[in-house]
């Protein structure tokens, strides 16, 4: 069965694809021990794609953007994946079914693979297997991965360890424009893109543009590209791409592109292993941490002879 799998994977079969997901975000051991396997056969096919990130607060038009995206992505016969990550919704997929319905042409489209990532997510933040989801649609032979996160909590920080390339998506709304964002997620966007220019919108979105590269600029992130979108206008795509791969070329050129990689893979590493251990202690001492957490809620110990007697 995994043989199968492996060769329906490397020659890009979306079903296999599919399937090969679905193992690795399996809890049960014994789906472990094969996911492991999977990807000690498909490894030295991965890490080849361009893996972007758009983040933004719930509908402000990632999956649209995605959509327009996606289409002209494939339209230069490059095959994308998209990988929407929700950490908001543990338990309703109501958004979920809303990007499937959103992403309507990308959905059919051959060279296209769209996948709800499972809602396994860690800390409010993004879902434990997105990584190797990343890599087995690299193995597939998917040329971009593309992460839609809902920007809440850490998530828009947390996918900075998955991607290569930030775009994070700004809408304007009535009052102060920039009092809504946090100067955090913006520095740590590569692109900021402010969505839905069109119609009433243009004027506000050029004006919220002029802005937030007012504040930017000043804080020392001079070459921070900030644009207006709207998918009325889906030939825009082709400037947004030409950005997005000139910086990309930049980042490969002096070494950026590699070492943040590295990074990220260390900061994967210490990450799980750190959940991996927290895990353990908690599955192996349950009966005594909450012997001694009675003794520290009735007063009987402090808290840090609680935890010495623990650690
Ligand atoms: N006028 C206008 N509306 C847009 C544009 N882009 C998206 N919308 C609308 O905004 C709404 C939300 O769009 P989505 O693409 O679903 O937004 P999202 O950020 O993916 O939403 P969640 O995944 O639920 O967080 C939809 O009704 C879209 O039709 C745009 O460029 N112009
Ligand atoms: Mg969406």
């Amino acid at each position: 069965m995994i043989n199968n799998l492996i060769e329906g994977l490397k020659i890009g079969d979306r079903k296999h694809l599919s399937r090969a997901i679905t193992l690795i975000e399996s809890t049960l051991t014994s789906d472990k021990l094969l996911a492991n396997q999977l990807l000690e056969n498909v490894i030295h096919l991965t890490g080849n794609s361009i893996r972007i990130g758009i983040t933004g607060p719930p509908g402000v038009g990632k999956s649209s953007f995605i959509e327009v995206f996606g289409e002209y992505i494939t339209s230069l016969n490059k095959k994308l994946a998209v990988l929407a990550v929700d950490p908001s919704s543990k338990i309703s997929k109501g958004s979920i079914l809303g990007d499937k319905t959103r992403m309507e042409n990308l959905a059919v489209n051959p060279l296209a693979f769209i996948r709800p990532a499972a809602n396994h997510a860690q800390l409010g933040g993004i879902a434990e297997q997105t990584f190797e989801t990343i890599l087995l649609c690299e193995a597939a032979g998917y040329e971009l991965v593309v992460i839609e996160t809902v920007g809440v909590g850490q998530a828009e920080i947390e996918v900075n360890n998955l991607v290569d390339y930030n775009i994070f998506l700004h809408q304007i709304g009535s009052g102060d424009e920039l009092q809504g964002i946090k100067m955090g997620v913006l520095e740590h966007a590569d692109l900021i893109i402010i969505t839905k220019a069109d119609g009433t919108n243009l004027d506000q979105a050029i004006f919220t543009q002029n802005q937030l590269k007012y504040v930017l600029h000043s804080n020392s992130q001079k070459d921070k590209n900030i644009e207006v979108f709207s998918i009325f206008e889906p030939q825009k795509m082709a400037d947004i791409w030409a950005i997005i791969i000139k910086e990309i070329n930049l980042l490969k050129k002096d070494g950026h592109f590699d070492s943040q990689r590295l990074m990220q893979k260390e900061n994967l590493f210490y990450e799980k292993l750190k959940l991996s251990i927290i895990e353990k202690f908690l599955a192996e001492n349950r009966i005594k941490i909450e012997d001694i957490f009675v003794k520290f809620k009735t007063g009987e110990i402090n808290l840090n002879s609680a935890l010495q007697k623990l650690i």
